[in-house]
């Protein structure tokens, strides 16, 4: 019944490993994609997933640092799976301690752990037994897939993981620069000519988002220190908790309190709520086990563990490098396209005119196209910043030709089909990258969201933003996760064309509340691409992981 279970090591190390009878294709793939897009991500908080046809669950033993998986099709329902996957990890434990103590990649390398008959005996005890039950009767709401909502289904059906891992580099020394060049791109390009001038502007072009504190505390170890005060106060109820040091496991019982607090927190500083809860029990279930070094608290371990995790889920796991991209394309003589969605009002225009702003002063010529044809003045909008943009950089600084030029067919046409005419139009008059702006829509919008889908179907754009304010708390979970929805669900192809980055908008209004960030990349595993700060063209950042962990973590 079972396809297959592995035993590896979190160094990658594969311990022990079975196959089920007859099952010839290779599950490399279902658990390359687990590690991937769960353990990688921190996002052990659900301990199972789904890959093709298969349903993967898993657990992580903290202590010898092991992830245990079991596959199965996911038609069946295996009721034994749970309590299986505790029993052999206990018997795999007992019987191999010795070994799994002494730590080291070479030292596991070298036994051999032969865990077949052990397994064996495991699993029919574990299928005569359900057998036993008979069948399984009506699945409980808790048991059932409703009510693990669709924010888990979104991440897992998501390949995503194309490119390397990007390290979240930051550049705290970035200099002020001139009037007009600003930002930092993810990753800083390869010269090109002299048009190019932000990437060859003193070497130090980059500009993060920082955020600084106005306590003039914003440094990490400010943070620390808050926070420490915040869930570890000398007495009352976190008192008792600093007697806990040295070589005691962590129980789930010793966390809960701290664990409590922090979901607090971080619902305070607007992550949502759904969110902050499957953090903290994915935290809960890295550390369960775990032993503490001496003089270590809880609620330090919890906090630096939690204060990893929002480091690692802020860090683009996806490289979304435009510039390069955008180089790319023009060397297939083919425009670059951008499609930017999202709800009413939350600066998709705005900020698709200072993304023109940002390519216009890396050399790019932009044509944006007007396909909200559904507000009005959305076209004039977009009007006026094309003209603005073109007089801050004239046609006769650019050998006569504008560098930004508007495609509009007016108002009540549609989209899909205007998007498709100016993709055609900027491939026929060489324009580098084409901005597809869209009429805003809610979410709960079920006609106008198949038309965003099928505008996007269509036109294959190569990057789809969504755009968000900084604003929003548990209201982010719901747009993201029924935009991504309704693409999935007019792909038109197997391979659905997702939301492939974020621009979060009007981060200049939230003060230290940076909770969007976590649960717009939490849900969608996708990157914030570009955060905007203001109403200028410069106002545009990239987002600076730690900075807003720091302001996260802040008491
Ligand atoms: N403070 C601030 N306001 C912004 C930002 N981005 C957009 N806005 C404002 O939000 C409002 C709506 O923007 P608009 O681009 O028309 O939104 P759209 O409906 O999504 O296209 C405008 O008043 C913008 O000036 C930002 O980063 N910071
Ligand atoms: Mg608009």
């Amino acid at each position: 019944m079972l396809d297959f279970f592995t035993i590896f090591s979190k160094g990658g190390i594969v311990l022990w490993c079975f196959q089920g009878a007859g099952v010839t294709e290779s599950f490399t793939g279902p658990v390359n994609a687990l590690i991937r897009s769960v353990i990688l991500q921190e996002r052990s908080g659900n301990s199972s997933f789904s890959h093709g046809g298969l349903s993967l669950k898993y657990k992580l033993d903290n202590e010898f640092e092991l992830i245990f998986v079991v596959g199965f099709q996911k038609i069946l329902t295996l009721t034994y799976v749970d309590k299986f996957i505790n029993d052999v990890q206990l018997r795999f434990r007992d019987r191999y301690k010795n070994e799994l103590e002494q730590k080291g990649a070479l030292k596991l390398l070298n036994n051999s752990f032969e865990f077949e008959n052990d397994f064996k005996v495991l699993l029919s005890v574990a299928e005569e037994s359900s057998k036993a039950r008979g069948p399984a009767g009506m699945r409980t709401f808790e048991q059932s897939g409703k009510s693990q909502k669709t924010v888990k289904s979104m991440i897992e059906t998501k390949g995503g993981d194309k490119g390397k891992e990007q390290g979240g580099k930051k550049n705290k020394n970035a200099k002020k620069e001139g009037k007009h060049s600003f930002f930092k791109s993810p990753k800083p390009q390869k010269p090109k000519g002299k048009q190019n001038r932000v990437w060859n502007n003193g070497g130090s072009s980059t500009r993060d988002l920082d955020y600084s504190d106005k306590n003039g505390n914003g440094s990490p170890n400010g943070a620390e220190q808050n926070l420490e005060a915040q869930f570890d106060p000398g007495g009352g109820l976190f008192g008792m908790l600093k007697g806990l040091v040295g070589s005691k496991s962590l129980t789930r019982e010793d966390m809960e309190p701290v664990l409590e607090k922090m979901k607090d927190h971080l619902i305070a500083k607007n992550v949502a709520a759904d969110i902050a809860s499957q953090l903290c029990d994915s935290v809960a279930k890295k550390l369960e086990g775990k032993v503490m070094g001496t003089f270590t608290t809880v609620a330090s371990t919890v906090k630096q563990a939690l204060q990893d995790s929002l480091v690692q889920i802020l860090q683009p796991k996806r490289r979304v490098d435009i510039l390069r991209d955008v180089m790319e394309a023009q060397s297939q003589r083919r425009p670059f396209v951008i499609t930017f969605c999202g709800v009413n009002g939350v600066g998709k225009s705005t900020n698709l005119a200072k993304i023109s702003f940002w390519l216009i002063e890396n050399g790019f010529t932009v044509l944006i196209a007007a396909c909200d044809t559904f507000r009005a003045g959305a076209v004039e909008q977009l009007r006026t910043h094309q003209r603005r943009l073109n007089s801050l950089h004239p046609p006769e600084k650019h050998g006569g030709r504008p560098v930004v030029q508007l495609y509009e067919k007016g108002y009540g046409k549609d989209a899909a089909g205007i998007a498709m005419e100016a993709i055609a139009y900027a491939r026929n008059q060489a324009f580098d990258v084409v901005l597809v702006d869209t009429a805003g829509r809610m979410q709960d919008n079920a006609p106008l969201m198949t038309a965003l889908a099928k505008l996007i179907a269509v036109n294959m754009p190569d990057l789809v933003l969504f755009v968000g304010e900084a604003l929003v708390g548990n209201e982010a979970v719901d747009q993201l996760v029924k935009f991504n929805q309704a693409l999935a669900d007019h792909s038109m192809s197997d391979k659905p064309r997702l939301i492939d980055g974020i621009v979060l908008t009007k981060f200049d209004t939230i003060d230290d509340k940076v909770g969007a960030a976590i649960s717009m990349t939490y849900i969608t595993g996708q990157p914030i691409v570009f955060v905007g700060t203001g109403q200028t063209y410069n106002d545009l950042r990239s987002l600076n992981a730690r900075a807003v962990v720091s302001a996260l973590m802040k008491a």
